[in-house]
């Protein structure tokens, strides 16, 4: 067996997407119509050669299967420990398993790794049941969730790869390609660099009450704020990273109409960790009132 990077990776999402059957499908080349539920989890191996900068490397890709069930939560978790990259799955024939990827699967990963700076991969599965209505939905909302979610890591990538597939693991269709992608975006992902990352400890230093209003420093304003309230400040900057995806920031101008939603997540936040409703809506309305308050502010055009 080659010498290579030992690289952890993990199929996500709901049940009966077609987890077990992608990985059947890509490291046998089998696919089953047969009773395939996995019991448990399941670990495959698959040495993969892929040319990185002109040169080969080997990676011993360790492909962890998993229970897809709710309810499971803590045995879940803890089989994806150390992952170094995901496979968020979905089902083309049942969009709301994509939404479960967002409202679900994500904040688990990021709950368990503390963050999601690691190379994801996003499939909508069963493409050969797809229709003409259902394909475009699903792949517009893939393009959606890869855009807000993998921040900095598609620069690790040729050009003649993506980060989002329409997958058949019973034709076989785009499947070996998207573990390629993933396995090319683990050789270098430790450069990968979240640009909110750096954002985030700007706000952590930012003097309160600064004359400065630009979109900017109200975003500093309220995440400096909310670290404050939340407490627990480890959490606090994983809740803070998953809702400036969820809200779709742009580090380097959150547009207000996205701003707003973001405070509304945080407030939700705050509820969820005790806070009351009503103290919560209160700060909720002085960070809207901040935002507003910047908008009626004329900005000076930016330095080119
Ligand atoms: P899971 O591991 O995510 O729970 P499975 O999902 O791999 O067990 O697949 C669930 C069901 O979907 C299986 O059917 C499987 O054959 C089917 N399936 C998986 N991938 C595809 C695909 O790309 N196309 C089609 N048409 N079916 C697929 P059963 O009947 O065993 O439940
Ligand atoms: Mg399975």
């Amino acid at each position: 067996m080659p010498e290579g990077l030992k690289k952890k990776i993990v199929l996500l999402g709901d049940s009966a997407v077609g987890k077990t059957s992608l990985i059947n499908r890509y490291v046998l080349n089998e696919y089953s119509d047969d009773y395939i539920s996995t019991v448990g989890t399941k670990v495959s191996k698959k040495d993969v050669t892929l040319e990185v900068d002109g040169e080969d490397r080997t990676v011993n890709l360790m492909i962890w299967d998993m229970l897809g069930q709710d309810g499971y939560m803590l045995s879940q978790a803890s089989q994806f420990e150390g992952s170094h990259g995901a496979m968020l799955v979905a089902d083309v024939t049942r969009p709301d398993t994509i939404d479960r990827l967002e409202k679900y699967w994500i904040p688990m990963l990021l709950k368990v790794l503390g963050t999601i700076r690691i190379p994801l991969i996003f499939i909508a599965n069963k493409a050969d049941l797809g229709t003409r209505d259902s394909l475009p939905t699903c792949w517009d909302m893939l393009k959606d969730l890869d855009g807000r979610y993998n921040l900095g890591m598609k620069e690790l990538l040729p050009e003649e790869f993506n980060t989002k597939f329409l997958t058949s693991a019973k034709t076989g269709g785009n499947v070996e390609i998207a573990f390629t992608a993933l396995t090319y975006m683990l050789c270098n992902s430790e450069s990968a660099v979240d640009p909110f990352d750096d954002r985030i400890k700007e706000a952590l230093m930012t003097e309160l009450g600064s004359e400065d209003t630009s979109r900017v420093s109200v975003l500093d304003q309220i995440i400096y704020e909310f670290y404050g309230l939340y407490g627990d400040q480890e959490e606090a900057g994983r809740i803070i990273r998953q809702e400036i995806a969820r809200a779709g920031l742009d580090h380097k101008d959150p547009l207000t109409h996205k701003l707003i939603p973001f405070t509304e997540y945080l407030t939700e936040q705050l509820v969820r960790n005790d806070m009351e409703v009503e103290e919560a809506l209160a700060r909720q309305k002085a960070w809207v009132a901040l935002i507003r308050g910047m908008l009626n502010t004329k900005r000076p055009p930016l330095a080119p």
